[in-house]
């Protein structure tokens, strides 16, 4: 493994290292031109008031090469800032893990043998420092002047008393627990108090549908569902009981499968309890049960490798995946990432937008910040109501210094104009921070330069759900940034960028990203499915993780994310698979069969363009298009919704019979010109066909 060694060292001075030791340094350019080039680096001056944890590319990469020669001492002297009930078996080494199939079954582990719970480590260990008092969350409602603080006590309590109420209702270890509900404290405090008696978790966006819930129900079967009578989005009312009992009912008349429990937060600021839907005997009100539980709560500890969560995500067929992480491996990574990547500092106040619906919620807005004591915000609404000041009110409201959010919003506020920027004074912000998609390089200065006023440097974090929390990302005045790069990866983690025959490349190149060693994020398995994790990750390239994404690395090593070239559509940071989508379509008696690939669109990152073929006899009209949108908005969620639905008689196809998506990609973002190699075509007049069919947008 020497030459590897070398080869890895190699990567690491690449770096134009002249700039690693500048903390102080000078813009090597006016930072306020609009367009770059890409390889323009940007050097933010340093905050004299604040020492970041690195300072230089060196320090990294001695960090980094101290994470990957001996994984066991690195991550071990990390995970010591934790409580652990028992120690791990310091007679092997940390982690034990097959990354090839061909030796084997696919498995990862990590502190086997230790004990814990993420769930003390994140909330009693701080209140037993003596940090009772320091506030936890500050959850800021939809509607201004809605607004809630909780100290580490108060949500020590909070959350003992739903595990008093769970374990009442015979939850135990290993047991699924459903949280439907949207962003209010208790959403969080119920993630933490399945963690503490060992319920696995799965969380489920409230923006998806009935139909959508209903199949990640049943595909986990938990014991009990916790959700909310209703909430408001900006001005929309989503009654999301109602959707509840729907979706319940669909288990029902498909499986059979029911709970015993129904566990509804009363929104008092979105509905009356009267006019909430309800099943007497499972259904019970929060506010009835839970604040007559006692505020102390027994522990589960759990073994390293205990499952702690899942979460499912879209994957490039058609079902969701059930995404398994294990409480110690997460634990320590979602942590240390978060200490380090929002170069975390006592007193900082921390604003992550996701929803935790998503993994970033999961990471960024529940484990990653309480682990580190932090103080975070929580914020229920949408960024552009009752205008597009909003956040940046709520950032001066309660003085946030570090500010996580998506390109999608970025870009959305962009366009509403820098107005409702400047009416804001947001000096109180130190860091932004960028996730869930590539950002591009317009609406990146403008973050630097309006949001960020050319003095927070912009850490660009690139994960996924699988990987549990940050792989790539900037570390602050660390080393120089490059918009739209996620420059180099997080330590212990080992990239490869690997051509279409699983050879890795060396030096720049680009290719598909891969990951060639176990890190203590890594997703363990699908829920029931450890198949279908081996196939989607592990069988690609053998020996490697694949990411499903593409990306380039630069001469100084810096990696850029070119998107999915899988068949996973990202709109809106939301993963979504054509498949899904398809299958929607396709379920409709006029749809013959469809295909459906991403457009680039400005605000959403990209967009869903389907095309359709109907059955003989059916005709294209408005009011077809209408019912089939509603069909995806109803079986996934109104942001699943295609921009363009393109009624056309065919679709092109091999000989075997695949869609060519590459020809249709082409089409739909308008490049007819350049169709590239049809020869594998079954009958090449269909493209003829579609291209007269195209619906003029
Ligand atoms: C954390 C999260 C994962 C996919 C991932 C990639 C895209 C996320 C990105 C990014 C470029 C970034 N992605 N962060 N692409 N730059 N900084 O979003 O998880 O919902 O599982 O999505 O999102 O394509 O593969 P998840």
């Amino acid at each position: 493994s020497e030459a590897r060694l070398k080869i890895l060292l190699s990567h690491l001075n690449t770096g134009n290292t002249s700039f690693s030791g500048l903390s102080f340094g000078v813009p090597c350019r006016q930072a306020s031109a609009p367009q770059q080039e890409r390889n323009d680096y940007v050097i933010i001056p340093r905050n004299p008031m604040f020492t970041p944890r690195i300072t230089s590319r060196e320090q990294y990469s001695r960090m980094y090469m101290d994470s990957i020669q001996d994984p066991s001492t690195f991550w071990g002297r990390l995970a010591q800032d934790f409580y652990w009930r028992k120690g791990w078996n310091t007679s092997q080494p940390l982690c034990k893990y097959n990354f090839d199939v061909q030796r084997g079954p696919i498995f990862v582990e990590w502190f086997r043998g230790g004990y814990t719970n993420i769930c003390y480590n994140a909330l009693d260990r701080h209140v037993l420092a003596g940090k009772g008092e320091q506030p936890a969350l500050l959850w800021e409602g939809n509607d201004a002047g809605q607004d809630m603080r909780l100290t580490y006590q108060d949500l020590l309590s909070y959350t003992c008393q739903i595990s008093n109420f769970l374990l009442a209702r015979n939850v135990a270890k290993g047991d699924r627990v459903c949280i439907y509900m949207p962003m209010i404290p208790e959403l969080p405090c119920a993630m933490l108090a399945c963690a503490r008696i060992g319920a696995i978790h799965s969380v489920v966006f409230a923006g998806f549908s009935a139909e959508a819930l209903a199949g990640r129900i049943l595909d986990c079967h938990p014991k009990v569902v916790i959700t909310c009578s209703a909430f408001k989005r900006g001005n929309k009312l989503i009654d999301l009981k109602t959707i509840v009992d729907a979706s319940l009912q669909l288990c029902l008349d498909r499986e059979n499968f029911s709970i015993d429990t129904c566990l509804v937060y009363h929104n008092h600021r979105a509905s009356l309890r009267e006019d909430t839907s309800w099943k007497g005997g499972r259904d019970l009100w929060w506010q009835d049960v839970i604040p007559g539980m006692a505020k102390e709560a027994p522990l589960e500890w759990m073994e390293a490798e205990d499952p702690l969560f899942m979460l499912y995500t879209s994957g490039s067929t058609g079902k969701p995946k059930g995404v398994v992480h294990t409480v110690g491996g997460y634990m320590v990574f979602s942590a240390v990432t978060f200490k380090y990547v929002f170069d975390h500092q006592p007193g900082d106040i921390f604003w992550c937008t996701a929803d935790c619906g998503w993994i970033t919620g999961h990471t960024y807005v529940t484990y990653g910040p309480l682990l580190n004591c932090a103080t975070c915000v929580i914020y229920e609404g949408i960024p552009v109501w009752p205008d597009a000041g909003r956040y940046w009110q709520i950032v001066d409201k309660f003085k946030v210094t570090t500010f996580h959010t998506a390109p999608t919003a970025i870009r959305t506020l962009e366009a509403s104009g820098d107005k409702f920027v400047k009416k804001h004074s947001r000096k109180s912000l130190r860091l932004l921070g960028s996730v869930g998609e590539p950002i591009n390089s317009k609406a990146w200065w403008w973050y630097h330069d309006i949001v960020g006023e050319k003095r927070c440097p912009i850490v660009d974090t690139w994960w996924q759900t699988e990987t549990g929390a940050t792989m790539i990302s900037p570390l602050p005045w660390g080393w120089p940034l490059k918009p739209g790069s996620a420059t180099l990866p997080f330590f212990g983690v080992q990239l490869a960028v690997v051509d279409q025959n699983g050879n890795e490349k060396h030096g720049a190149c680009e290719g598909f990203l891969c990951i060639k060693g176990p890190w203590p994020g890594i997703a363990r398995t699908l829920y029931l499915n450890h198949d279908r994790y081996e196939q989607s990750y592990f069988k690609t390239f053998s020996g490697y993780y694949t990411t499903g994404d593409g990306c380039k690395r630069d001469n100084d090593g810096y990696y850029w994310i070119t998107g999915r070239i899988d068949d996973v559509i990202n709109v809106s940071g939301h993963r979504i698979s054509t498949g899904e989508v398809e299958s929607v379509l396709n379920a409709q008696d006029t749809c013959a069969e469809s295909a459906v690939v991403a457009i680039p669109h400005e605000v959403k990152g990209q967009g869903i363009y389907a095309f359709a073929v109907l059955v003989q006899g059916a005709t294209p009209s408005e009011e077809l298009k209408r019912s089939y949108l509603l069909s995806v908005r109803k079986e996934i969620g109104a942001f699943a919704a295609p921009e363009v639905i393109h009624w056309t008689p065919g679709l092109p196809k091999t000989r075997s019979g695949k869609v060519m998506r590459r020809i249709l990609r082409k089409i739909a973002c308008g490049e007819e010109n350049d169709l590239g190699d049809l020869s594998s075509l079954a009958d090449s007049a269909v493209v003829d066909d579609i291209l007269k069919s195209k619906p003029s947008q």
